[in-house]
């Protein structure tokens, strides 16, 4: 049987902050090497909204990458209220474009951190810009620990995707965010929890496997990170 075949969302990285031939799309290894553990085949999309279409034929699913920006509060009908945020335009519009036209094919996307999200917006939610401008949490969503070890404990809530894939209501999730999904939207699915009562993950069954997490589980940080992956590529083969 043939292994379908995953795409990633890429990051920009501008040499000297400048655009030139030097321009480099670059995605972090680890995000490839789970697909391939988990039964994929991972490739790096390049943003050209050319080829959304192209995109959305050809790929059999779609992760939604992180990175250290922010979505545009535009799309949630918002004003930027912290100088904290940081927006990367052509990275966005990029994504939300494809990610919609996934979506209308009904094929599986996942969207880790950031992509979580951005799939939160498209889906119609709004973000919280900042979260120790809106808070007071004792966790710091902004671990200063490696990211390959817990930052902080989630609270997987029964009857729903998340729960079917791994099985478990407590979860220790590494955290690098600063934002997070901030309320929650006809057809969005809150499935996770931080004990601060940050919302750590989301779904929406109106689709095939339309799944997001706040943490970043292709560092492999408890026995279940594993399992989303596996169940992106399963939910992937046709
Ligand atoms: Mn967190």
């Amino acid at each position: 049987m043939k292994k379908p075949l995953i795409g990633i969302t890429s990051d920009d990285y501008l040499k000297n902050n400048t655009p030139s031939y030097n321009n480099n799309f670059i995605l972090r290894q680890n995000y490839c090497s789970v697909i391939e553990l988990a039964g994929g085949i991972p490739v790096i999309i390049p943003y050209s909204n050319n080829l959304i279409k192209e995109y959305s034929i050809s790929l059999d699913g779609l992760i939604i990458s992180g990175g250290n920006f922010d979505v545009d509060p535009f799309y949630f009908g918002e004003s930027i209220n912290s100088d904290k945020v940081k927006t990367k335009p052509s990275r966005t519009n990029f994504e939300i474009e494809l990610t919609k036209e996934i979506l209308n094919h009904d094929k599986p996307v996942l969207g880790i951190c950031g992509g979580q999200q951005l799939l939160h917006v498209i889906l119609g939610g709004k973000l919280i810009q900042h979260i120790p401008d809106e808070i007071n949490s004792e966790i710091n969503h902004e671990q200063l620990n490696p990211r390959n070890e817990p930052g902080h404990e989630i609270t997987v809530k029964r009857e729903t995707r998340l729960y079917d894939i791994v099985k478990k209501t407590k979860l220790n999730v590494n955290s690098a965010h600063h934002q997070a999904v901030k309320n929650q939207p006809e057809n969005v699915i809150i499935n996770a929890v931080a004990s601060d009562g940050i919302y750590e993950g989301i779904e929406c069954n109106k689709y095939k496997f339309c799944l997001g997490v706040q943490w970043h589980p292709e560092y492999l940080v408890n026995d279940s990170d594993i399992k989303i992956f596996m169940a992106l590529v399963d939910a992937s083969k046709n």
